[in-house]
């Protein structure tokens, strides 16, 4: 059983992007700890604030935010932060060769009622001198990221991350405070008859998702010819890491609710890290039109409508917006 830096210098990770990536973690530890304790802590229930994208912002959401905020910026290889719960990117180091975006907490709507919840990840290299409060200096799509991950905090708090190499999955011992490897070269399969989407919009979707779904309804007497289950946690890093445990497909659309968004989910801090991640475990990841991580972003904030999992049935969503 290998520690988390056992395996990245065994993949060759450069020794400054693993104390990048290791203090992500111990922000993360941290929020693993603080969630065990729950109202415990009286750190459940919402703040008076919202975020950027007009979000009520959670209590957890800032303490999380706060802990990952400013471990980075206080590495000197981080040039800057994004951050969900950020309005604008925060400069780190002039020096420092890596961005690191993040959402904190995703999945905020089940922290109080203690479901399952967990920090997204993603780092990319700063290519030019600009300094990390610059959000042009993070404008770079998904295909340049050099690691990606997220953290599950379920009935164990588990680490799934990927630097190009495979995706390896780490549990945090409790007794020791230390991510174990528990699974390497995890990949999804190909096929599935399991989709995840939030049904309660379909009325606002796209002629071309609304099509799939019905077709997905129909079970064996439809065009599909499969019985299909459903899912939805209403927590992507939990319906993600569903995925890569047994595969499955994961749609959050575009729809009409808010006709100037894109989507419900965002590019640079959900998007793009999981579509590495579920990339290179096998599956794949699209807009529905277009791979996620060929999408160039115009800001950190960006949206975009998400659809990753199996390659088969990911292919197959993607056919429907071709038709
Ligand atoms: P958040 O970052 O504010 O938590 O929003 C993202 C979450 C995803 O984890 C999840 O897939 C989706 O929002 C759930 O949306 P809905 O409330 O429409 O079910
Ligand atoms: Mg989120």
């Amino acid at each position: 059983m290998k520690r988390l830096d056992q395996v990245l210098a065994a993949d060759g990770v450069p020794a400054e992007l693993e104390l990048v990536i290791n203090d992500v973690i111990v922000a993360c530890k941290d929020i693993a700890f603080k969630l065990r304790q729950g109202e415990l802590a009286g750190i459940l229930g919402a703040t008076e604030d919202e975020n950027v994208q007009g979000e009520t912002q959670k209590k957890l959401d800032v303490i999380s935010n706060d802990l990952l905020k400013d471990i980075l910026v206080a590495n000197p290889y981080v040039r800057g932060i994004g951050s969900e719960e950020e309005d604008y990117t925060v400069a780190g180091h002039d020096a420092g060769k890596y961005l690191v975006t993040f959402d904190p907490l995703d999945g905020s709507s089940n922290i109080d009622v203690n479901l399952s919840v967990g920090t997204i990840f993603s780092v990319l290299e700063a290519q030019d001198d600009q300094s990390g409060d610059n959000q042009e200096v993070f404008l770079q799509n998904g295909r340049k990221q050099v690691a990606a991950g997220y953290v599950l905090y379920g009935p164990s708090a588990l680490l799934v991350m990927t630097t190009g190499n495979g995706v390896n999955i780490f549990t945090l011992d409790t007794t020791v405070g230390e991510f174990i490897q528990t699974k390497s070269g995890v990949s999804i399969p190909e096929d599935t008859a399991e989709f995840a989407i939030n049904m309660s919009n379909q009325r606002f979707w796209e002629p071309e998702m609304k099509q799939y779904i019905d077709d997905c309804l129909q079970g064996e007497e439809g065009p599909l010819g499969k019985r299909y289950n459903m899912r939805w946690v209403a927590s992507m890093v939990a319906e993600v890491h569903r995925i890569l445990m047994r595969g499955g497909i994961f749609m959050y659309p575009y729809d009409s609710r808010d006709p100037s968004k894109a989507g419900k989910l965002r590019l640079m801090y959900e998007g793009n890290p999981m579509s590495m991640i579920v990339e290179q475990a096998g599956g794949a990841s699209s807009t529905g039109r277009m791979d996620i991580m060929d999408v160039a972003p115009q800001g950190i904030h960006d949206r975009v409508p998400v659809v990753l999992g199996s390659k088969n049935e990911v292919a197959k969503v993607v056919a429907y917006h071709n038709k």
